[in-house]
């Protein structure tokens, strides 16, 4: 099973200001160590062609050329080594206030993802799927309900550790509209490596539509189809693990399926979020994803299409 989320990650396209600094130093790197490389090939070959010389090459001359690699490499070094220092101390510039706060807890193996509201600002409770504004810095606080995981979205920034009972925090400043992958990245048990993210930048009015619209509960099932779903989805004991704000449906230990139909992916970015691939997670979660914490569920099959009809309805 691929990962779906569909754009890539990577480091050396960075998307966000600290992703930004790291690429720098990157950069920085890698252009001192080719000029070293280069330097030390040019001495080989030059002293190759006056060992075939009579003379050969002179005591001097090597001294010399000793005395200039040594402070070649010091100088490089040092470049380098403050660099390095300047970086890091950005990276790890205390977080002042930033507009927005959210919380991403890990769990064996999905994301957990609140905003957290405050004054006039509802809270938002999502799953695998975060959507930030461009050129806003967020803040981010990260647990975890297991083991260890560690979120990482590369475009954006480097990695940091989720430890259980010990909360540590994450700043991103997106810096370009996109979609862009994030990965678990710290081995976490048997589907460690589906345990994906997508991270989606947009402009602030696409964002806040979006917000307002996650605020709010579920929508009321508009179909009869729908109706016996949202019936169906109680009676097969969902809601037992799952939310959906405004309905009976208040378990935590799962996705909040509040606005499943408006994310992009299923099984945290195990799946493109369509009507087939929705009845079969449902069907048989653990095929798709084996080992994953939702049971298979032993549906009729005109419960089965009355449930995807009515997650399908929850925009
Ligand atoms: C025992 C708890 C439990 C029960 C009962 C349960 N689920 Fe789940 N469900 C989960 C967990 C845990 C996940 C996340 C799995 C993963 O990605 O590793 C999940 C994921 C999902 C997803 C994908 C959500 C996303 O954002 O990726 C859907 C849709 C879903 N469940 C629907 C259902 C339906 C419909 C039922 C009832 C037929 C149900 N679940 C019953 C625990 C449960
Ligand atoms: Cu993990």
């Amino acid at each position: 099973m691929t990962n779906v989320a569909e754009t890539l990650h990577s480091v050396l396209d960075p998307a966000g200001a600290h992703a930004q600094q790291i690429v720098s130093l990157w950069d920085l790197t890698i252009w001192i160590c080719a000029a070293m490389y280069f330097l030390v090939v040019a001495f080989t070959v030059g002293l190759l062609l006056k060992r075939r010389a009579p003379s050969g090459p002179s005591d001097r001359a090597l001294k010399q050329g000793l005395i200039v690699w040594t402070l070649a490499v010091v100088a490089g070094l040092a470049v380098l080594g403050v660099a390095s220092v300047r970086t890091d101390g950005a990276l790890a510039a205390p977080f002042g206030d930033a507009p927005l706060h959210l919380r991403v807890t890990g769990h064996q193996w999905w994301w957990d993802v609140e905003y957290i509201g405050g004054g006039d600002l509802p809270g938002v409770r999502t799953a695998n799927e975060i959507r930030l504004p461009i050129d806003t810095p967020v803040r981010i606080s990260l647990a975890s309900s297991d083991v260890i995981h560690s979120f990482w979205v590369p475009s954006l920034h480097g990695k940091r550790d989720l430890i259980p009972d010990r909360p540590s925090e994450i700043r991103l400043e997106p810096r370009r509209i996109g979609v862009f992958r994030g990965q678990c990245a710290e081995f976490c048990g048997l589907q460690h490596a589906l345990m994906g993210l997508t991270v989606i930048v947009s402009s602030r009015a696409a964002f806040d539509a979006w917000y307002e619209r996650q605020a709010a509960p579920a929508r009321e099932p508009t179909s009869a189809h729908a109706r016996a779903g949202r019936q169906a989805f109680m009676d097969a004991g969902c809601a037992t693990c799952h939310t959906i704000a405004g309905t009976a449906a208040s378990g935590r230990v799962a996705p909040d399926l509040t606005h499943i139909a408006s994310r992009r992916t299923l099984g945290a970015g195990t799946l493109p979020n369509l009507r087939g691939q929705l009845s079969a997670w449902i069907a048989d979660p653990q095929h798709i994803k084996p080992g994953n914490r939702m049971p298979a569920i032993d549906l009729d099959a005109p419960s089965l299409q009355a449930i995807v009809a009515y997650l399908e309805s929850l925009q």
